[in-house]
């Protein structure tokens, strides 16, 4: 097969992590250079962090903000982009679920997106729940907002020993339920819920596909294993480029 999605197949779900980010400028979590080399990730990315260390852990999301920001999509945020537009188009059914809080799959124009791990451009109370946008990249404290019990603003990040956002697991599941193919692109299968949806789509018999630049430590669980980097596989071989989305731009 030259191309991952077949014409018949209209009901697709993608799956990204922090892998297809990479060519942007983003380093991974994990592997040679993984922005946790010198961390370990539950200084920073844990409730428990946030209440010992609230100022150096919103200090380390502003980082990760600001270079989010300074970053721009790459050709494998835009393949799935496009993807999303030529099924649209053919009156199918796609949704992009992405690990990364970094907003390039938006900014590469993807629409039907689930941010499952949360966003860098959002901000929640912890008093009062209120999610916001932010995209404030000079506040060295962590303000406080300005509802009745003026709580602290964190980071709307799922950190470790936290739940997924109400709603966004079933949305997930039942998009899988219906599709007919579940691609996985740039994630090291090892963080849970995500790493485990693959049993699911195999448990309903769905096709699934894994491109990845190493092999994941879920990789026996894919139908398909492209290895390679996303920003030079997807863009030749995601779908058809002679019939890509809309009039074909
Ligand atoms: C390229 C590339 C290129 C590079 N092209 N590819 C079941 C079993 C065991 C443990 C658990 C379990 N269920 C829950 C847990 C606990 C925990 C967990 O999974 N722990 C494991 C580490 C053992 N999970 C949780 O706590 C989750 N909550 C939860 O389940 O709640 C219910 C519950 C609570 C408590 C107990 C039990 C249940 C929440 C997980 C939240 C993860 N949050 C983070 C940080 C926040 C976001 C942020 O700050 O940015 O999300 S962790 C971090 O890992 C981040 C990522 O989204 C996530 C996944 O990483 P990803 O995307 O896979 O990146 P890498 O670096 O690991 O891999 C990159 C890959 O790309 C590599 O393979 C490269 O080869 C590849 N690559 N260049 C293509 N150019």
């Amino acid at each position: 097969m030259d191309w991952i999605v077949d014409a018949p197949e209209k009901k697709v779900v993608v799956m990204t992590g922090a892998g297809i980010s990479a060519e942007s400028g983003i380093q991974t979590f994990r592997g040679a250079n993984g922005l946790w080399e010198n961390h370990r990730i539950e200084e920073v990315a844990s409730p428990i962090a946030f209440r010992r260390d609230p100022v150096m852990v919103w200090n380390f999301y502003l980082q990760r903000r600001k270079q989010a920001l300074s970053c721009k999509p790459n050709p494998g945020h835009l393949a799935v982009a496009e993807l999303e537009k030529w099924i649209t188009a053919a009156g199918g059914d796609f949704l992009l679920v992405t690990q990364n809080v970094d907003g390039l799959h938006t900014r590469a124009g993807s629409k039907h997106v689930i941010e499952m791990h949360g966003s860098l451009m959002m901000t929640r109370c912890i008093a009062c729940g209120q999610v916001f946008p932010d995209e404030r990249t000079e506040m060295a404290l962590p303000p406080r907002h300005n509802c009745t019990e003026k709580g602290l603003l964190r980071p709307h990040i799922v950190w470790f020993g936290e739940s997924l956002f109400p709603g966004d697991m079933e949305r997930i599941e039942s998009a899988i339920e219906k599709c007919d193919i579940f691609i996985v692109i740039g994630t090291s299968g090892v963080v849970y819920p995500a790493a485990g949806l693959v049993n699911f789509a195999n448990s309903l018999g769905k096709r699934t596909v894994c491109v990845n630049k190493e092999a994941p430590a879920n990789v026996e669980l894919f139908d398909i294993f492209i290895q390679g980097e996303a920003g030079k596989e997807l863009p030749k071989r995601l779908f058809p480029r002679e019939n890509k989305g809309g009039n074909g731009k």
